[in-house]
């Protein structure tokens, strides 16, 4: 049964594509390799197949994933560009579990223009005209090589690149728990379309600036364990970013170093923000765990969302009562998990 509609849905998706002559392709804010590697990959596909095609994404792309837009620059934008993707066209978001997490505008997209929503968030907000969510994807990218896998149109060895970038980027090169067995053979399909791990490995990986490196190790010696050694918390502030000549982009990933200190299960770095040019400053939080700890629940209190081992969230706060309010509430909940036990 569940097969069928997975079957349907995508052949619905790949008829609306291929009818479309134009695609606007949406990105999350603050992209990630996952939405970033989809959206160009799907550009990619698009310019090869002579639809138009461009990628809105509403924040820069960090410049760890910059070489997947190597020779389709010209198709990003940063806004809603006007017009388009005009009226015989369909507007196609990755990994975007909410409107509002990419372009609120959309809300008042012509009506004639599907937007089809793809996603692996288990909270998405199913806010398209077509909605294929898989929360058991470990990425969005494993969603989109299985759609390509069953269209007519086969995969080039830069878009399974992208997807590739995709999948590792979000599943930690296949180490995380929502790594499965349809990771890897996605990973495999995409290696017989031409990819090569070993080039997108050194592409990702050597990338950081020395001012990254000196940014972690200001949040590292900032490490903080409590809730018998099961909770862990590190901070940055907006001058550590001024200071050190970086953004918030450096920080992908940082969270995940503290799930490297034996016994911890749930972690967090918190990010003042640097955006907000007036005198209150929020931050931002990002949330990770282990099962049977769930980051996503502790992200909710402050209404925030994500995965059950990944979510985030942003408190109205100064850094110091947002670092304790976070604490207290990650202590609350570790004292609840211990007493379930
Ligand atoms: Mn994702």
């Amino acid at each position: 049964m569940e097969s069928e509609n997975h079957n349907d849905i995508l052949r619905e998706i790949i008829e609306l594509m291929k009818a479309a002559d134009s695609w606007l392709v949406i990105s999350h804010e603050k992209p990630d390799g996952d939405t970033i590697g989809c959206g160009t990959a799907l550009v990619r596909l698009g310019l090869r197949l002579s639809k138009k095609v461009m990628f809105a994404c509403p924040d820069p792309c960090p410049y760890r994933y910059s070489f997947l837009l190597d020779g389709i620059g010209l198709a990003m934008s940063e806004c809603l560009p006007d017009n388009f993707p005009g009226e015989n066209g369909v507007f196609i978001s990755v990994d975007t579990s909410a409107i509002s997490r990419s372009f609120p505008e959309l809300a008042k997209r012509p009506a004639e223009c599907a937007l089809i929503n793809i996603d692996h968030h288990i909270d998405n907000g199913r806010y398209g005209d077509v909605n294929w969510i898989d929360s058991t994807a470990s990425a969005t990218g494993e969603m989109l090589t299985e759609l390509m896998y069953a269209s007519p149109w086969g995969l080039t060895k830069s878009e399974a690149t992208a997807l590739y970038a995709a999948i590792v980027s979000d599943n930690g090169d296949f180490r995380f728990a929502s790594t499965t067995l349809r990771s890897h053979d996605c990973a495999m399909k995409l290696m017989h379309s031409g990819v090569s791990p070993n080039e997108i490995a050194e592409a990702l990986e050597s990338t950081m600036s020395a001012g990254t490196l000196r940014l972690w190790g200001r949040a590292m010696v900032r490490t903080d364990t409590f809730a018998d050694g099961a909770c862990a918390i590190y901070w940055l502030t907006s001058d550590d970013f001024t200071e050190t000549d970086t953004s918030r982009d450096s920080t992908e990933n940082m969270v995940n170093f503290l799930l490297r200190i034996k016994n911890v299960k749930l972690a967090a770095l918190c990010c003042e923000s640097t955006e907000s040019g007036g005198t209150l400053k929020s931050v931002r939080a990002s949330l990770r765990a282990r099962a049977p700890y769930n980051a996503r629940e502790v992200a909710a209190v402050f209404g925030g969302g994500g995965h059950d081992l990944a979510s985030g969230c942003t408190i109205d706060a100064p850094i110091p009562d947002a670092v304790n309010m976070l604490r207290a509430e990650m202590s609350r909940y570790a004292s609840g998990i211990a007493a379930d036990r």
